[in-house]
């Protein structure tokens, strides 16, 4: 009956809708097997880096047990992993790589 009533729908009270999607972080983890060339190359091949970049980060897991390849949103991170873990299993290594949300 109230002819200002919208019925219970955000109507003039709702805000934009803009929020950011939750990030996560892609971990690589360190072991005693995997050859440091094959790091590199995972880190070229899925995370885009050039020797380099791959090189200091390799080392700087290689060195502290654990170092961040990127930030993405989930569905993106959860590609990664699946990726790298699937390559390095189908070459035999033991390399681990994994999520961490931001
Ligand atoms: N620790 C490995 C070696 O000495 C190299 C290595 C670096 C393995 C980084 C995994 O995420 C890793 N061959």
């Amino acid at each position: 009956s109230n002819p200002y009533d919208d019925g219970g729908l955000a109507v003039e009270t709702s805000k934009p809708k803009l929020k950011r999607p939750p990030m996560y972080k892609v971990l690589l983890l360190n072991d005693d097997y995997t050859p440091m060339e094959f790091v590199v190359l995972v880190l070229e091949t899925f995370f885009k880096m050039d020797h380099e970049k791959a090189t200091q980060i390799m080392l700087n897991v290689h060195t502290r047990g654990v170092g961040v390849c990127g930030v993405y949103t989930k569905d993106v991170a959860e590609t990664k992993v699946a990726q790298v873990n699937e390559f390095s299993r189908s070459h035999q290594h033991p390399l681990l790589c994994a999520l961490e949300e931001a």
